[in-house]
């Protein structure tokens, strides 16, 4: 952290961005409003943005506000003014910047999935390790433990109030792939994005169900499938989700070599089962992360396209006058929610990213570990491999 004079008086942290796409509009908005919502020791600014595209980056560094760009990750992480490095790029390229920036001595923040193999990101938590000894900080962007319904869920559940768990059922069920003609943007090539709804959907479940279980899959039996194999190729570079534009059935076509759905199963230490569906097919459903949480005492439900509401049973009341209630998740005494507004009005995903900037920087003021930290997201992505190693294998038993 350099320490500046400011008009602020709190020391202030510069923030490199690598990546100006759709995560990066988005951290780009969390870096820019939260040490104007949350009182916080360090005040984060944004330092300097970079990308290969030299027109693209310094349009991206005037509409999100950074103060310089760079077209090349090297010498982002080379600036002074940049203490702490923050990877919103394809999974392809995580390992390399991240690794790189803790060897420069910055803090990272790295999107999920972590890498794109166990390989990658067994590499990038060893390096966190060492960076940690040097007083570095290296977290994994699962934003959703911040959408303060969710973290509330986890009190709830951390305070006994569901007892001993049973029942973990996770969806995260997308529908921007349902055309076919979508183009074959980088999230559906393996070389760039590792897997598909699997890594981009199924790491936050996973990562989610583990969070608020407090407890890490034992192993998992999986299927996966993928619905159109091939795909127009795209014009022009890809960035956000649907760039490049819908094909007109005569552009040439590429394989797509991910999968378009994955559902997995899996068991906790406790006992209890965990079930995961994660797919980008499923019409209608535009990101319905959905979950239901049953144990002993009690039931949580959420879905983040309600996102300021979670369903609480408590099954210790008289059944005759229980069931699920509604809680809105807005007053000041819920996670994060002193910050911002009179209860009921309400707060929406970007938010997510605000709060997950929020709780880098108490951390790095703190001295506590970083949470998720690059060991949690290596553990993810274990999880992601063994999802792939067991639908490889397709074992259904056929009915006899
Ligand atoms: C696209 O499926 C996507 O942007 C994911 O990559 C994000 O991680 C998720 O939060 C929203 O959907």
């Amino acid at each position: 952290m350099a320490q500046q004079e400011s008009e602020a008086a709190a020391p202030t942290l510069g923030v490199g961005m690598v990546g100006y796409a759709f995560m990066g509009a988005a951290h780009s908005q969390g870096w820019r409003n939260v040490s104007r919502v949350f009182d916080l020791p360090v005040r984060p600014v944004l330092a300097a943005i970079a990308g290969r595209d030299p027109s693209a980056v310094q349009a991206a560094a005037d509409r999100h506000g950074w103060a310089a760009a760079e077209t090349d990750w090297r010498d982002l992480i080379a600036r002074d003014d940049v203490q702490l490095v923050d990877i919103c790029t394809p999974g392809d390229s995580h390992a390399e910047i991240a690794i790189a920036a803790l060897a420069a001595g910055k803090h990272v923040l790295c999107e999920k999935p972590l890498a794109n193999s166990v390989t990658e990101a067994a590499a990038m938590a060893a390096a966190a390790e060492a960076a940690a000894a040097r007083g570095q900080l290296a977290m994994v962007g699962f934003n959703y433990r911040r959408v303060p319904a969710v973290a509330y869920a986890r009190q709830l559940i951390a305070a006994g109030r569901l007892g001993a768990l049973r029942h973990l059922r996770f969806t995260y069920l997308q529908d921007w792939l349902v055309d076919p003609e979508f183009p074959l943007t980088w999230r559906l090539r393996k070389e760039h994005a590792g897997s598909g709804a699997l890594g981009d959907l199924g790491a936050h479940i996973v990562d989610l169900a583990q969070y608020l279980a407090g407890e890490r899959l034992l192993g998992v039996s999986a299927l996966a499938q993928t619905f159109v194999t091939e795909r127009p190729l795209l014009e022009g570079a890809s960035a956000g989700l649907a760039d490049g534009g819908p094909g007109d059935g005569h552009r040439p076509r590429g394989r797509v070599t991910v999968d378009d759905a994955a559902l997995f199963n899996g068991r906790l230490p406790s006992g209890a089962l965990a079930s995961f569906e994660a797919t980008r097919m499923a019409a209608g459903r535009k990101n319905a992360l959905r979950f239901e949480i049953n144990g002993e005492l009690g039931s949580l439900a959420f879905d983040l396209e309600r996102l300021n509401e979670l369903s609480f049973h408590d099954h210790t009341e008289p059944a005759s006058s229980s069931g699920f209630k509604r809680i809105l998740v807005t007053e000041a005494d819920h996670p994060y929610l002193a910050a911002w507004w009179p209860p009921g009005h309400a707060l929406g995903y970007e938010h997510t990213f605000t709060h997950q900037a929020r709780d880098l920087v108490e951390a790095l003021a703190t001295g506590a570990p970083a949470s998720p930290s690059f060991a949690d997201g290596l553990q993810v992505q274990r999880v992601l491999s063994a999802v792939e190693q067991s639908a490889a294998h397709d074992a259904v038993y056929t009915p006899v």
